[in-house]
Formats: C-alpha cells, sequence, structure tokens
C-alpha cells in the first residue's frame, strides 16, 4: 500500500466566446454568487472578471471575459484585446457557444483569436434547454470537426445542467498546482467594482438602443449609516445630455426603477438594509476618450 498523498488540481480557466452566449451567466453559476453583470444584450461584461469554484480535490479560478466580435471603434478594441490578452494566461480555454444559434462566423471568428493559445480547448454548448435532445446531438457531431477540442460539454447555465460534468471535465485538464485563492473567496473583485456591475445590469436591462452602452456606472462611497443601514453612493455617466435625460425618465421614474432594482439586489448581496443613492452625469463622449474608459476601470484588471 501506498501512502501517496491525493494531488491537488488547480489554475485559471478562461470562458471566451462571441457575446451574449451566456459566459458570466456560467461563472456567476460556477461560483454559486453573483459577481458579473448578465443581460440579453451583447457586450455586457467590459472586464476580466475572476471569480473561484471550490471543489473538494481541486480550485478552478474562472475568468469572464468581455464577448469576442470584430471591433470598428477603439473602445471596442480595447475590450476585445482584453479578451484575448487573457488567452495566454490561461491553463484552460472554455470556448461556449450557444445552442440555439449554432455556430456561426461569429464563433468563427472568437475561436480564430484564441489560436495563439497552447492550452487544452474545452467547447462548451450553452442553453440546450432551448433545443431538443436530437439537435444536441446534431450540434456535438458537427463541433468536432471545428477545432481541436479535448471535450465538448452542454449545458445549460441558466438552469444548471451539465455543470457537475463541466467542473470534473476542467478539474481533469487542469495540472497540480496550489490553492490561489483561501477557502470562502468567490472573487478578488472589489466589492465597488461589484456593486458597480450590479447597477449596470439594470440600466443595460431597462434602457434601449444605444443608451445602455453608453453608459458607466462609478460607486463612489460605501459607508454605514444610521441604523446599521449602508449607504452607497454612484454615479451613472451618459455620453449626452439626452441620454442623461431618457436615464432619469419622466419625474424621475426610470431612474427610480434602476435604483430600486439595484437596491434590491445589492440588499441581497450584503444580507441587509441599503441606501442607494444615484447621481447622473454626462462625460462626453466618454467612450471615444481612453483616459475617461480606463478611469471607470473598464477593460482592465485593476478595475
Ligand atoms: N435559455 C438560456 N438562457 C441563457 C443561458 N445562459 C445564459 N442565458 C441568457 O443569455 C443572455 C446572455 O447571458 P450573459 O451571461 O450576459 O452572456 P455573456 O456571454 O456574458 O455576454 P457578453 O458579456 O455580452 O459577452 C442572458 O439573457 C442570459 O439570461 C442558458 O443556459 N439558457
Ligand atoms: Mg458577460
Amino acid at each position: 500500500m501506498t501512502n501517496a498523498r491525493k494531488s491537488f488540481k488547480s489554475g485559471f480557466a478562461g470562458i471566451f466566446g462571441k457575446p451574449n452566449v451566456g459566459k458570466s451567466t456560467l461563472l456567476n453559476r460556477l461560483i454559486a454568487e453573483k459577481v458579473a453583470a448578465i443581460s440579453n444584450r451583447p457586450q455586457t461584461t467590459r472586464n476580466k472578471i475572476r471569480g473561484v469554484c471550490h471543489l473538494p480535490g481541486g480550485q478552478i479560478v474562472l475568468v469572464d471575459t468581455p464577448g469576442i466580435h470584430q471591433a470598428a471603434t477603439k473602445y471596442n478594441q480595447y475590450m476585445i484585446r482584453t479578451s484575448v490578452s487573457a488567452v495566454g494566461d490561461v491553463d484552460l480555454t472554455l470556448f461556449m457557444i450557444d445552442a440555439k444559434t449554432g455556430f456561426g462566423p461569429d464563433d468563427q471568428y472568437a475561436l480564430d483569436l484564441m489560436k495563439s493559445s497552447r492550452a487544452p480547448k474545452v467547447l462548451i454548448i450553452n442553453k440546450i434547454d432551448l433545443i431538443s435532445k436530437p439537435e444536441i446531438l446534431t450540434l456535438i457531431g458537427g463541433m468536432a470537426a471545428k477545432g481541436d477540442f479535448a471535450e465538448i460539454v452542454p449545458v445549460s447555465a441558466e438552469l444548471g445542467d451539465g455543470l457537475d460534468r463541466l467542473k470534473e471535465v476542467i478539474v481533469k485538464y487542469l495540472p497540480e498546482g496550489p490553492e490561489y485563492f483561501p477557502k470562502g473567496t468567490a472573487t478578488d473583485c472589489p466589492e465597488k467594482f461589484i456593486l458597480a456591475e450590479m447597477i449596470r445590469e439594470k440600466i443595460m436591462r431597462l434602457t434601449h438602443m444605444e443608451l445602455p452602452h453608453a453608459t458607466a456606472v462609478a460607486v463612489d462611497s460605501v459607508r454605514e449609516g444610521a441604523g446599521g443601514v449602508t449607504v452607497v453612493e454612484a454615479t451613472i455617466y451618459a455620453e449626452k445630455d439626452s441620454q442623461k435625460k431618457i436615464l432619469i425618465g419622466e419625474k424621475g421614474s426610470r431612474l427610480k426603477a434602476i435604483g430600486t432594482a439595484a437596491r434590491k439586489e445589492i440588499e441581497n448581496r450584503l444580507g441587509g438594509k441599503a441606501y442607494l443613492n444615484l447621481f447622473v452625469k454626462v462625460r462626453r463622449n466618454w467612450r471615444s476618450d481612453e483616459r475617461a474608459f480606463k478611469e471607470f476601470g473598464y477593460f482592465d484588471d485593476s478595475y
């Protein structure tokens, strides 16, 4: 009998793919905490967001990334650079497609940008709740030829289907390694960043057209108020006066809806009462201003 210790597997697994396939939904699910904003609009995520999945024999550090797309503006090019810069840093590449839309030119474009990676690639087919079992099998069959995937794992990130197998597959391809994060740590994102993303998510969901993309959110302060209530002050930045007006809405109605939805989620996270004070300001054309979007902490690791 040997007394060999069972090895501990750990490492970084990057989640890549075109916008809106469900990368952030998967991150939140696997770490069982809401860290990344989710919306049905493409280009929701603007940062690399790390989350930690603790398992008995291992630790998966997941890295959520902005959706890869063909970018015309400097702002969008930064977004893509953020994703591509993560490609070389991970031990495992999780490439995600949407089962409903299947594999198209946009996925091929994203997959081509992964070519520089020498890490093993696992294909995740997400949103299998939207198609039938035979359709899933056909899609899996067709995908094997599209890339050098070590495994293909169908899941529903939203419903949690297939995630136990996915965790097993990820751990299988991770090297032996240390515990990068102490037990109980779900993310290394600063609290202010997470709260700002919660507010931004509500804006993404409650506004339309260009506005969700033209909005930035910065949490200015978080402090303990009277009666143990947490007071959060945040500024929402729009690019134009007309957008500011829409954000505020008639008699402040839209801002109120955004604030109420965000406050509820913030209270859930903090496990207590919160007061959310939102300001709206115009930062003219901030997306064309590299200094401005860096100041907001987008496309960056330092938040
Ligand atoms: N039906 C279904 N919808 C899903 C599933 N996973 C994610 N979604 C939805 O897909 C949309 C996009 O999800 P996100 O997690 O924001 O997608 P993303 O890939 O992070 O998008 P970007 O950050 O823009 O690149 C949201 O409306 C999610 O609720 C799933 O398994 N099934
Ligand atoms: Mg996302």
